[in-house]
């Protein structure tokens, strides 16, 4: 297994972000990443920096006047004279105009946003920018022949779509990751989703396609983040009709449910003719998780990775969510250690 670290991740350090009107001390922080890298270093992982790729390897996923409005949105946010962590403030709601993008910097801004806990800072777009070197690194690597890879990045970007951020995310690397072993031949790629919170924005950018399987368990929509979209009747549309598979369990669903969701998924992964796959790595389904609510323990975590190996696919494992700072390592440690002891 190679693992590609992200060298930027620590510019992306926002000083709050807002949950229900209040300012609160940022859950996705750069210390989430050395408790990753700490128990990979002590397992004796040997972790890599990533190649460069050029922006245009971005452009199979996200558009490209979304690419030019993150990339230049930090130097904006002060040209306007604002100071601290940008932050979106008017959003175009149901029964306004999408079909422009205004001039104004902060209409902008909204229209690429989905929430007010996903702050912009000084290295974002940095940050951001080295994470989709490293998924694309990663992808390379098993096009060249490795088993697996994993991606050791922040910030994450499972709820990222063509053109929105939120949920702490801005690039999809995981989707990125896809869409580089569709480019360079596997003919069908399958993402399976275990984060905790529905990945939007990776369902959003292969919905249409029959050639990247999806498959996602995660809380019920109904009532967790990021509650408009993740329901089971999403089931891809167009020539991606049955290419979606959505597995929403109920908040506090114990570990048999969701492991008795994974089989369902990996049925349907396997019946996808994928070769190869894409895990998007939360690990925030733990039992501790400060902000999510099912119920793994780290065994399970190992018990997960057994039974990716049994797939018998090459597969790229990325980092997402997953908020309990010190049993992040331990997780993630766990599932990559099941899948190859
Ligand atoms: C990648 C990922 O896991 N993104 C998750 C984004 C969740 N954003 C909503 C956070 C809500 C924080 N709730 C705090 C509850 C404290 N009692
Ligand atoms: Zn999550």
């Amino acid at each position: 297994m190679r693992f590609f670290a992200n060298p930027a991740q620590a510019g992306h350090c926002p000083g709050f972000e807002f949950f229900r009107g209040k300012r609160v001390p940022c859950f996705e922080t750069p210390e989430r990443f050395h408790f990753v890298e700490q128990a990979l270093r002590e397992a004796g992982c040997v972790l890599e920096a990533p190649a460069a790729f050029a922006d245009e390897a971005l452009l199979g996923v996200h558009s490209a006047r979304y690419l030019e409005f993150l990339k230049g949105a930090w130097a904006e946010w002060l040209a306007t004279g604002n100071e601290g962590d940008a932050f979106p403030a008017v959003w175009p709601g149901a029964g306004m105009r999408r079909d422009r993008l205004p001039q104004n910097f902060a209409a902008r801004m909204g229209f690429f946003a989905f929430d007010t806990g996903t702050p912009l800072a000084a290295g974002t777009w940095q940050a951001a920018r080295s994470g989709a070197d490293c998924a694309l690194s990663a992808a390379q690597s098993l096009l060249a022949g490795e088993l697996s890879a994993f991606v050791l990045t922040r910030p994450p970007g499972h709820h990222a779509g063509i053109e929105t951020f939120g949920g702490y995310c801005f690039l999809n690397n995981a989707a990125l990751a896809a869409q580089a072993l569709r480019e360079g031949g596997a003919s069908r790629v399958a993402v399976l989703d275990v984060d905790y919170h529905h990945g939007n924005g990776t369902q959003e950018i292969f919905y249409a396609r029959p050639d990247v399987f999806f498959a996602s368990i995660h809380g019920d929509p109904m009532t967790e983040y990021p509650f408009y979209l993740g329901h089971a009747d999403e089931q891809g549309e167009g020539a991606g009709l049955g290419a979606n598979l959505n597995l929403p369990l109920p908040a506090g669903a114990p570990a048999a449910d969701w492991f008795s969701a994974l089989e369902q998924a990996l049925e349907a992964i396997a019946h996808s003719g994928a070769e190869a796959l894409v895990v998007s790595l939360g690990v925030d389904a733990w039992e501790g998780d400060p902000i999510s609510r099912f119920r793994l323990k780290t065994r399970d975590y190992a018990t997960l990775g057994e039974r990716l190996r049994r797939l018998g696919l090459p597969v790229a494992f990325v980092l997402e969510g997953g908020y309990a700072v010190r049993e992040i390592g331990l997780n993630v440690l766990a599932c990559l250690h099941g899948f190859e002891p």
